[in-house]
C-alpha cells in the first residue's frame, strides 16, 4: 500500500534515509550524511512524501518537491521487491514530468532510473560533496513542449546550487529588502562592491555579477516592473526580465538557472498574472534551449500554488 506521510513516521523515515544513503554512497564520508540528518528531519514535514507500507511496516519512501524527486529510499531488507519501482510509478501517475539528481558513482541508481525511462540531461559537480552528478528527467505523456526543464519548488534562492540565480533587484542595483536583501546578505559585501561598478540597470533589463559566497556561480540582477495598474507596460517589462535573464545566462554558459517570483513582493505585481507571464516566457525559452533548465524558487505556499496553477494551464487555450 502507498500512502502519504504522517507526522509519526518522521523518526523511521530518518533511519531509512540514513542507512540507505550510507549503503548507496560509500564514496561519500559517513559524517556528511550524519551531519545532514537534522536538516532532513526538519524538512520532512514540509515535503510531499509517499510511503510504501507492507503489513504495517514501512519498506521505503519517495520525497518530492514539486516535480523534483528529492530522494527515493528503500529499507535494506526490502530490496529487489519492486518497492522503488512502485513508488516511482505512484508519482509518475501524478506528475507530467519528473526530474532528479543522482551521483555518477551510484551506478545502480543511474541504471534503475534509465530502465524506468529517465534520460540524462546534464552533468555537474555538487558543491556540498564535490561529487559529479547527473540531472535526469522523465517526461510523461501529458508533458507539454517546453515544460521539461522547468521545476517549481518551495525554498530559499540563496541556497540553490544553480549556475546562476536571478535577483529581483531595483534599478540602482545597490541592494534592498526581500529577496534582494537576502541575496546580498548571503553573497557578502563583495557583491555590493561589484554592483557599484555597474551603474544601475533599467527595468526589464539585466546585469550579471559573480556569486561570491553563494553556491551559485553568477547572480543575474533584474529590476522587475512596479505594478501601476497594468497599463504602464508592466506585462512586457516582466516578460523582459525573465527573457533577458535567460539570454544572459545562456551567453555565460549557465545551464541551470533559479528564479524568485519577480515583482510579486514589494512591487505588488498581481501574483497569478505574474506567474502566467513567467511560465510562458520561461517555457517558451526552454523550447528553444533544451540543454538548459530553470527552477522557480517560491518562498511561500501561496506563490508556489500560483506557479503550479500557471504551469498546469500553460499551453491550454485562454479562458473565455
Ligand atoms: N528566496 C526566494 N524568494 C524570496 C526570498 C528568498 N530568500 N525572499 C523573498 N522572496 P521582493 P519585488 C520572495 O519584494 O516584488 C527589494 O527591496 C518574496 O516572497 O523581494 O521584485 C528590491 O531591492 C516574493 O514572492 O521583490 C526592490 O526594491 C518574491 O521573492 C524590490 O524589493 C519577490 O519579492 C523588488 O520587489
Amino acid at each position: 500500500m502507498i500512502r502519504k506521510m504522517k507526522e509519526a513516521d518522521g523518526a523511521e523515515l530518518c533511519a531509512i534515509w540514513l542507512s540507505a544513503n550510507l549503503e548507496a554512497h560509500s564514496f561519500i564520508p559517513a559524517e556528511y550524511w550524519l551531519g545532514s540528518l537534522e536538516a532532513v528531519r526538519r524538512a520532512l514535514p514540509q515535503a510531499e512524501v509517499f510511503i510504501y507500507e507492507n503489513s504495517g511496516h514501512i519498506e521505503g519512501f519517495i520525497g518530492m518537491n514539486g516535480s523534483c524527486i528529492e530522494g527515493l529510499f528503500v529499507r535494506s531488507g526490502a530490496r529487489s521487491r519492486g518497492v522503488g519501482a512502485a513508488l516511482l510509478e505512484h508519482v509518475r501517475q501524478r506528475k507530467p514530468y519528473l526530474t532528479l539528481y543522482v551521483y555518477q558513482k551510484n551506478r545502480r541508481a543511474v541504471r534503475f532510473y534509465e530502465r524506468s525511462g529517465f534520460e540524462k540531461r546534464s552533468f555537474g559537480k555538487e558543491e556540498a560533496t564535490g561529487e559529479e552528478e547527473y540531472r535526469m528527467e522523465w517526461r510523461g505523456p501529458a508533458c507539454k513542449e517546453g515544460i521539461m526543464g522547468y521545476t517549481i519548488i518551495s525554498g530559499d534562492i540563496t541556497t540553490q546550487h544553480a549556475d546562476a540565480i536571478v535577483n529581483a533587484a531595483n534599478t540602482s542595483l545597490l541592494g534592498g529588502g526581500g529577496v534582494d536583501g537576502a541575496i546580498h546578505r548571503a553573497a557578502g559585501p563583495e557583491l555590493l562592491r561589484e554592483c557599484r561598478t555597474l551603474h544601475g540597470c533599467r527595468t526589464g533589463e539585466v546585469k550579471i555579477t559573480k556569486g561570491y559566497r553563494l553556491p551559485a556561480r553568477y547572480v543575474i540582477h533584474t529590476p522587475g516592473p512596479v505594478w501601476r495598474g497594468g497599463n504602464a507596460g508592466e506585462d512586457e517589462l516582466l516578460a523582459g526580465s525573465y527573457r533577458s535573464s535567460l539570454r544572459l545566462a545562456a551567453e555565460n554558459g549557465a545551464k541551470t538557472v533559479a528564479f524568485p517570483s519577480i515583482s510579486t513582493g514589494v512591487y505588488r505585481f498581481p501574483l497569478e498574472r505574474a506567474a502566467r507571464i513567467a511560465t510562458e516566457t520561461v517555457c517558451g525559452f526552454l523550447r528553444e534551449h533544451p540543454d538548459m533548465s530553470v527552477t522557480m524558487v517560491c518562498f511561500d505556499e501561496r506563490t508556489k500554488a500560483a506557479y503550479e496553477k500557471a504551469l498546469a494551464e500553460y499551453g491550454s487555450p485562454p479562458k473565455k
